[in-house]
């Protein structure tokens, strides 16, 4: 049966939870108060507009629906300031060894993260073409945990749910894979990542017989 091979972006290709938490911190500061990295973990995966949420409930601050509207604008503008210049460099370990592993089995590979800007990092970092498709905060309308996006990115693939596998580094991630009944490899730390069917610290973990025994099963 033809598999597919889902990636989730932000802390499984690139780790830009870093310029998220640079963005959001500077947004905290100018309305008065603190954002810490430990609270930045509840961000991963999250939507644009759940972790301003989050963040004015961190501040205990209320919005109006222009400030809510305003203070969404500002942060992403911050935000694509600090990922300007993302280059190459900036990709995980071992990230294209899998890729390219896979390209040249002909493995339909998708990418699916809650991202507005997913696209544009891709193309930044030289790894847009090993996608088959884009799956992207663009393209959905419910978040992760919601299974959406995987469910779309396999739709776009062309291949059943469960002949998927997903990458992801949030429990939230982890728990939409699940719901969308494909295989969840969790990447990260596998106490917090309790419900992934497999775990590993990152991609230099994996090496390509595991893999392949994904494509064969
Ligand atoms: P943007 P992923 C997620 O990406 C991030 O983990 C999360 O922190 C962020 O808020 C979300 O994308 C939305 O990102 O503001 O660029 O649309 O991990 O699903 O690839
Ligand atoms: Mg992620």
């Amino acid at each position: 049966m033809k598999k597919g091979f889902i990636f989730d972006l932000d802390g499984v290709i690139v780790d830009t939870a870093k310029y998220h938490y640079l963005a959001w911190k500077k947004l905290a500061n100018q309305l008065g108060f603190d954002f810490t990295k430990e609270q930045n973990e509840l961000f991963k995966g999250v939507s644009r507009k759940r972790c301003l949420e989050i963040l004015l409930e961190i501040g205990n601050r209320k919005a109006t629906q222009e400030e809510f509207d305003t203070w969404m604008v500002e942060k992403n503008i911050d935000y694509l300031a600090y990922i300007k210049n993302m280059d190459a460099s900036e990709i995980l370990p071992d990230v294209p060894k899998i890729l390219q592993f896979l390209k040249e089995r002909n493995i339909p590979i998708a990418l699916g993260s809650a991202s507005k800007n997913a696209q544009p990092i891709l193309e930044k970092v030289g790894l847009l073409h090993y996608f088959d498709t884009i799956v992207d905060g663009n393209n959905v309308t419910k978040a992760k945990p919601d299974p959406e996006v995987f469910l779309l990115a396999a739709k776009q693939l062309g291949v059943k749910p469960e002949d998927c596998v997903v990458f992801e580094d949030a429990v939230a991630g982890v728990e939409a894979a699940n719901r969308a009944e494909m295989i969840s490899i969790g990447i990260g730390d596998k106490n917090v990542l309790t419900k992934a069917k497999y775990n590993f610290n990152d991609f230099t973990q994996i090496d390509t017989y595991f893999v392949q025994e994904l494509i064969n099963r």
